[in-house]
């Protein structure tokens, strides 16, 4: 029987330092009626959607680092999301801060969670692959303080049976590296979700800045074709509290073909019915794990090789 999702990949705008959570979840639960509007089975909405990416400002008062974060989900400013998303009988994927207590021990990651179309929570993910640095940097005309303010996470790439498939989630810069994808391949993954902020220019590395859109693309094509798995890559896109971020949201094939992606740097949901039974050409036949990866032959691999020197 063919397997279908119709997904919605609901990139946001800027979101201004001044704007509430209430104003925020309002933005949502727009692109969310949209998005049933429009057929959709769930919608995705991106990394640390309901906030600015502070990260890309210096702070060192912990309450107002932690004005940023969700110590629960849902809570009462996230409350009216949920509930729209049972009304509407859709699912979603929400990119937040998370602020929690293990053995009595407050934490922090840069979290999503992946919720059903009855409101409950069905999985959630920590970001593994925490880029930036801790210190402030005064000359950098913008911050990227992810390693200050986050840990990282402690959940390991996992993917769960939900809406029909198998599906994952990583964030932002965990699509650079081959890894996330490949583990969510092994587990299964048919379907990839993240979201992710970008800024437009690299202040150490300038020489890059004119790649920004094409590194982003390509990480998320190889990552969907070498794993055959679709790929729904949201972003924070425009000039958000003077950091100028790429767009370029898009729903990828397991073919590694882009089908959709945004035309603007604002508020947008681009929409696309996914046959999760085209991830079979790759996951059958050419990158058949099972069949053709061949682990034990690649040689000192992992932590093998970083404890032995370079010949
Ligand atoms: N949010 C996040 O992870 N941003 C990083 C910026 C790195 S700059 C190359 C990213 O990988 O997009």
């Amino acid at each position: 029987m063919a397997r279908f999702i119709t997904v919605g990949a609901a990139q946001s705008g800027p979101i201004a330092r001044s704007e509430t959570r209430g104003d925020v979840i309002a933005r949502l639960i727009d692109q969310m009626r949209e998005a049933h509007a429009r057929g959709c089975d769930l919608v995705v909405f991106t990394e640390c959607a309901l906030t600015s990416f502070f990260p890309h400002w210096f702070m060192e008062d912990d309450d107002e680092i932690e004005s940023y974060f969700e110590s629960e989900l849902p809570n009462p400013a996230t409350q009216p999301l949920f509930d729209e998303a049972v009304k509407l009988g859709i699912g979603f994927h929400l990119g937040f801060a998370e602020l929690a207590i293990e053995e009595g021990e407050k934490r922090r990651f840069n979290s999503s969670v992946l919720v059903g179309s009855d409101g409950q929570i069905i999985g959630k993910y920590r970001k593994i692959h925490l880029p930036g640095h801790v210190e402030h940097r005064p000359g950098d005309p913008f911050q990227n303080l992810e390693k200050r303010y986050f840990e990282v996470g402690n959940l390991g790439f996992r993917t769960w049976r939900a809406f029909g498939g198998v599906l994952g989630m990583c964030i932002c810069n965990d699509r650079r590296w081959p890894e996330t994808y490949r583990v969510l391949g092994l587990r299964g993954a048919e379907m990839i979700l993240l979201g992710y902020n970008t800024p437009d220019n690299i202040p150490e590395l300038p020489e890059l800045d004119r790649l920004c859109d094409f590194h982003n693309q390509l990480s998320l094509q190889a990552g969907a074709y070498q794993n055959g798995s679709w790929v729904v890559a949201v972003a924070k896109a425009g000039v958000e509290e003077g950091v100028s971020q790429i767009g370029g949201t898009s729903i990828i094939a397991p073919s590694g073909e882009v089908v959709a992606i945004a035309e603007t740097m604002g508020d947008e949901l681009i929409v696309h019915r996914c046959d999760l039974d085209l991830t079979k050409p790759y996951k059958e036949h050419i990158f058949n794990f099972a069949k053709h990866r061949r682990v034990e032959h690649y040689g000192p691999i992992a932590q093998q090789a970083e404890a032995i020197p370079p010949d």
